[in-house]
């Protein structure tokens, strides 16, 4: 057995019955090693962080978890079938969209969860970079199989707003609102972004990588100057630590639950209502900003394809399949 392998499965029985006693003779035997190698693993457990109690004659206690992102933890608060049930963690890579691009040429499956305590080259929309420094956030991206239709994408990046947007709410009581097409606001700021990408062809999508980066546990001073004015954290907001783990298990079983109602009805239905009463964008004064065009005007509405309707000055409506959109009064905009 390899050494990850053996720590996380001593790290599993110690997590499943957390504030337990296990001995170091059930968990020998359980896991067919000595006892001296359980001792061992627990000794390495320590060392990153693990509180592990040990008392002779009644054995091993967890008693305290630290904020790491070990998939073990994660898996052990999920309730979903497929997302997250498998996982790759790494404590630096380049970018969880990246090495979830490269899976998908090695091992895709669906619902493979993509986890990074830190991202060196992370990416935003449009050649923009995403900041995502070490142990602070949330860096993820779940790749997506089943059969879509290249419509469906923007309904994806929907979806997992939604679930974020509930997630966070469940986790902290903190409410946040979805700022079209892939952002999630607080305090007029912006806490996570979500950059969805594709593999597709006119009829069908051969996969979906949704990428999403959260601002959990940053100080607002740890923000750096380019984005100190624009960008905020659950941290910032609140003054509390908020467990990373718990948050990547909610997103995934709320999002999993989401998503089969979507696959089921094959469309949004009562998920567009839902995004609707949590939009900041609608009602408001925009700028939509594409390739093919510049609008300002009030946006108006969703339609069922996820587009923004934004109606202009001059009466028309327009229908804004993708781009940037600024809302007055968030994120700077006047
Ligand atoms: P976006 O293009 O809408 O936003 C990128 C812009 O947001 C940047 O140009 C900058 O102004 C600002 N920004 C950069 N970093 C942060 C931050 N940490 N907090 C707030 N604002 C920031 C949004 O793109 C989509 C971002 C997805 C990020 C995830 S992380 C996991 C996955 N892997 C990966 O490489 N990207 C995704």
């Amino acid at each position: 057995m390899k050494k990850d392998d053996l720590k996380n499965k001593i790290l599993k029985i110690l997590v499943a019955q957390k504030d337990y006693y296990r001995s170091g003779e059930e968990i020998s035997l359980a896991l067919g090693v000595t006892r001296t190698t359980v001792w061992k693993y627990v000794k390495l457990l320590r060392s990153e962080g693990f509180e592990i109690e040990s008392i002779s004659n009644k054995g091993y206690r967890l008693n305290f978890i630290p904020d790491k992102l070990e998939p073990v933890l994660i898996e052990h608060e999920l309730q979903t079938s497929c997302i997250g049930r498998k996982t790759q963690y790494f404590a630096s890579i380049t970018s969880t969209n990246a090495i979830a691009r490269e899976l998908m040429v090695q091992d895709p499956a669906h619902g493979t969860l993509i986890i990074a305590e830190e991202q060196t080259q992370g990416k935003g929309r449009l050649g923009r970079s995403w900041i995502s420094p070490f142990g602070t956030g949330i860096w993820m991206s779940i790749i997506l199989t089943s059969d879509l239709k290249p419509s469906d994408a923007p309904k994806m990046t929907m979806i997992m707003a939604i679930a974020i947007v509930k997630a966070i709410e469940a986790e902290t009581q903190i409410k946040v609102k979805i700022k079209w097409p892939n952002d999630i606001i607080l305090d007029k700021r912006k806490l996570c972004g979500i950059l969805t990408e594709m593999q597709a062809d006119m009829d069908r999508i051969y996969w979906i990588i949704i990428g999403i980066g959260i601002n959990v546990n940053q100080r607002a001073d740890q923000f750096p100057d380019e984005i100190s004015k624009i960008a905020t954290s659950l941290y910032a907001h609140c003054g509390v630590k908020t467990s990373r783990i718990r948050l990547i298990s909610r997103i995934c079983n709320i999002f999993e639950a989401l998503y089969e109602d979507f696959l089921f009805h094959q469309h949004l239905g009562s998920l567009l209502e839902e995004y609707k009463s949590l939009s900041i964008t609608l009602g408001n004064q925009v700028e939509a900003t594409s390739l093919a065009q510049n609008l300002v005007g009030r946006a108006e509405n969703f339609d069922e394809d996820g587009a923004l309707l934004i109606r202009t000055a001059d009466g028309i409506l327009h229908r804004i399949i993708s781009g940037d959109v600024s809302v007055r009064g968030v994120n700077g905009y006047v």
